[in-house]
């Protein structure tokens, strides 16, 4: 009687604080996050929402476009409650193959105009938690090294002087060589954009699953060029690897990074309390402590001075919505395994 007591004492003064926003939060469930902005973000992110939510957070890190096909492939039994970060395509894809549930945050009128329009475009399916901006970095000690000149433009990257020298990610499982791919059919148009990926395939030294890695390849000296998003590179820079990074000459394309519910979510009233954590400063400021300053979408979160200047890039009018849909992802991912992944260097 009396453990009974104490145990209905402990919960009403637990709500009693909680409601009051006093006490640290005791355990409220669990929410199953697949997340595919990088391990660290990942990381720290869970600790923040456990910490204040009492929430349990089991969070796999995976490349956006392996999470766009395992939610895929657990949709008749949705393991996932969340998908948190990655390019907008293949969440968008997923909202039109019916994989994601609806869910418009209260948080939305705080966030940015763009932001407030890739909602729309998913039929509130997704939230844009960030913008980035695509580019290319060069390890500069590897280029002085090989004698080999610095590259300014998207054009520099055929010439055969970077045979082998050249590493991007497979636009299949990764989010940012998926924005390389869409960026440059939009740029040059499909026939010569599918001419340019031939060419530069002569170049690439490796198709990596993960959009990271390729930079990580340029901070180590392992590769000389890696495409991939520019505030990543910032972070490598400051961090005092040896690398120069750019937005290529011609113009470039750029990312909606994205948060979704899973449909059929097993813990839904967790997921949209997850959802609503992304969306805030909370999380988006994380990006401030790790030095990953892309363009956070909630009005309110604090910007660095620290990253890129976004005004300073050329960028090219990139239509998410279009090369979101299921039907242009996947033709254009089918003609890259077939017309350039599979040719022989
Ligand atoms: O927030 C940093 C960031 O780089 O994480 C995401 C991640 O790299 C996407 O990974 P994949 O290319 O492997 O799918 C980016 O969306 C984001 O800019």
């Amino acid at each position: 009687m009396l453990a009974f007591h104490h145990a209905v004492r402990a919960a009403l003064l637990g709500g009693a604080a909680l409601f009051a926003g006093v006490l640290p939060a005791v355990a409220q469930g669990q929410v199953t996050v697949y997340c595919s902005i990088l391990e660290e973000q990942c990381r720290e992110g869970a600790a923040i929402f456990e910490r204040t939510t009492g929430v349990k957070v089991s969070m796999v890190r995976k490349s956006t476009g392996e999470v766009y096909a395992q939610v895929k492939a657990e949709a008749s039994n949705p393991k996932g409650d969340v998908w948190w970060g990655g390019p907008g395509e293949p969440h968008l894809q997923a909202g039109g193959e019916n994989l994601l549930e609806e869910y418009r945050s209260p948080l939305l009128p705080k966030l940015r105009d763009w932001a407030q329009r890739f909602s729309q475009i998913s039929g509130g399916k997704s939230s844009a938690i960030y913008l980035g901006a695509l580019g290319v970095a060069y390890n500069t000690d590897v280029l002085k090294k090989k004698n080999l000149p610095e590259p300014k433009c998207w054009a520099d990257l055929l010439n055969p002087k970077y045979r082998d020298e050249v590493q991007v990610a497979d636009p299949s499982s990764s989010g940012t060589a998926y924005v390389f791919l869409a960026t440059t059919v939009q740029r040059l148009g499909e026939e010569p954009g599918f001419e340019f990926l031939k060419t530069m395939h002569k170049n690439v030294n490796q198709y990596t699953k993960s959009g990271i890695a390729p930079l990580k390849a340029v901070a180590t000296g392992e590769t000389a060029i890696s495409i991939g998003f520019i505030h990543d590179m910032y972070t490598q820079i400051l961090a005092g690897a040896p690398i120069k990074a750019f937005a290529p000459c011609e113009g470039t394309g750029y990312e909606t990074g994205a948060v979704s519910m899973i449909k059929g979510a097993k813990n839904a009233a967790e997921a949209k309390k997850f959802i609503d954590f992304t969306l805030s400063p909370a999380a988006q400021e994380i990006n401030n402590k790790l030095k990953i300053f892309s363009i956070p979408s909630n009005t309110e979160t604090v910007l660095s001075d620290q990253g890129p200047d976004f005004k300073q890039f050329k960028l090219i009018d990139y239509d998410t919505a279009k090369w979101g849909t299921p039907a242009e992802r996947s033709r254009l991912l089918k003609r890259f395994d077939t017309d350039v992944k599979s040719l022989p260097k």
